[in-house]
């Protein structure tokens, strides 16, 4: 493990702040110098909850840089191209341009957790900033209209993933049993990438699902009757549901009706317990209207919920608690249940621990008051980045650094747990 020398609160902040700086490229942050150069979604989310506090200003930027991909549709797309650094897939891979609903600026043609409702609300409780939450409310309304037309792919009330990019866990386990029923594809998009992320098949794959998906015109009939990657996620689901709620809190303030929005949330709710529940949540795939049942840290998304009825946040509580996640690793929360024969403590989603999760998990301890829990999450996520630095994972068991070095999330959230 890299030894770095010992810093108090307020150098580890400054030192998130100047990551933060460096990676502002004028119109937005990225994720990561040289492997992530564009707007990511839900990365540039938690970049605005870091941010409300100390640079409100940038936070809003942050967001509207963001929203200026949104399509006409109300999709808010996983990847933003404000600059003409090379990335694969790129603007010529997805051509958004060629499509009348795509904004002006450059975009992915998927879509990615919506976190930004709960964003902005994190944005207004620390700014009281009503002007820019009348400006952001109705384009968070439109985003959450999309997700409950077009992606209501089930027809019961829950989003679906169309592609494992969509659920910002690439290459979790839980995506196994869908691609693997996907036919056999040698289109050889070799990506040059660490072998820690992704092998070169499941890569293939992943171009060769986005690239139907865009020859059949980003149209939601396609998604619907043919796409053959279909899934109902709980971490998805859980983000949108905790993003509904926040839209009805915001509601008021944007002079609009909470009400639709409170609904919103409990019809998730209700669909994620009849659908997504087997003693603790599962994706569901649609396609073969299974559940699939590994047990990765996706399966605590509802925990954002304030509602989650008793006997099933005790149930996921103790799972999380449990030999299977924190209670066998020193440092909080591997990607994967260390008892799955898929758990790989060196492979980005299949094990490792991530800033983000840890921080959405803190967030459900605070909304069920679980207090002991959330000092566990932000006493060892603390502990992670002033070991090993900033980076974009980490090993869950010693806790050393993996993946990219000064990673925007794990710097943003660091801010934020240090509050
Ligand atoms: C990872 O996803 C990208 C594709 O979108 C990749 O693997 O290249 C994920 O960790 C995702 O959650 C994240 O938003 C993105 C940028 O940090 O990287």
């Amino acid at each position: 493990m890299e030894a770095r020398p010992a810093v108090d609160d307020a150098a580890l902040g400054r030192e998130a702040l100047a990551v933060l700086e460096a990676n502002w490229t004028g119109s937005g942050t990225v994720p990561a110098p040289g492997l992530y150069p564009h707007q990511w979604s839900w990365d540039s989310a938690f970049v605005v909850i870091g941010l409300a506090r100390h640079r409100p200003e940038r936070a809003r930027e942050e967001l509207l840089s963001l929203l200026s991909g949104q399509w006409a549709t109300g999709m808010v797309p996983h990847i933003v191209f404000h600059t003409r650094e090379a990335y694969f897939p790129g603007p010529s891979v997805w051509r958004s341009q060629e499509h009348e609903s795509a904004p002006r600026v450059c975009t992915s043609g998927l879509t990615s957790p919506p976190l930004q409702a709960l964003a902005l609300r994190w944005l207004y409780r620390h700014t009281g900033d009503v002007g820019f939450v009348r400006r952001a409310f109705p384009l968070l309304v439109a985003q959450h209209h999309y997700l409950a037309s077009a992606r209501d792919l089930g027809g019961a009330g829950l989003a679906a993933i169309v592609h494992p990019w969509e659920s910002g866990m690439d290459d979790s386990p839980a995506w196994d049993q869908p691609l693997g029923a996907l036919p056999a594809i040698g289109y050889g998009y070799h990506n040059a990438e660490p072998a820690e992320r992704h092998p070169d098949s499941d890569h293939d794959r992943y171009v060769w699902l986005a690239m139907r998906y865009r020859d059949a015109g980003y149209r939601a009939e396609y998604l619907r009757d043919e796409h053959p990657f279909a899934v109902e996620d709980p971490m998805f689901n859980g983000i949108w549901l905790a993003s509904c709620q926040a839209l009805a809190e915001l509601a008021p303030v944007a002079r609009a009706d909470p009400t639709p929005h409170a609904e919103q949330a409990e019809r998730i709710r209700q669909a994620m317990l009849d659908r997504l529940w087997d003693g603790c949540f599962y994706p569901r795939d649609l396609r073969s209207d299974r559940l699939i049942k590994v047990c990765t840290v996706g399966a605590f998304g509802p925990l954002l919920d304030p509602g989650l009825p008793s006997d099933h946040l005790h149930a996921c509580v103790e799972v999380l608690e449990s030999a299977r996640f924190m209670g066998a690793t020193g440092y909080p929360v591997p990607s994967c249940e260390i008892r799955a024969a898929q758990f790989d403590r060196t492979r980005y989603w299949r094990g490792p621990s991530w800033v983000n999760t840890n921080w959405l998990l803190r967030r459900a301890a605070d909304v069920h008051s679980l207090d002991q829990l959330g000092r566990q999450l932000t006493n060892g996520t603390l502990r992670l980045v002033r070991q090993a630095g900033f980076r974009e994972c980490f090993d869950p068991f010693d806790g050393s650094g993996r993946g990219c070095r000064d990673f925007s999330w794990s710097a943003a959230l660091t801010l934020d747990l240090l509050a």
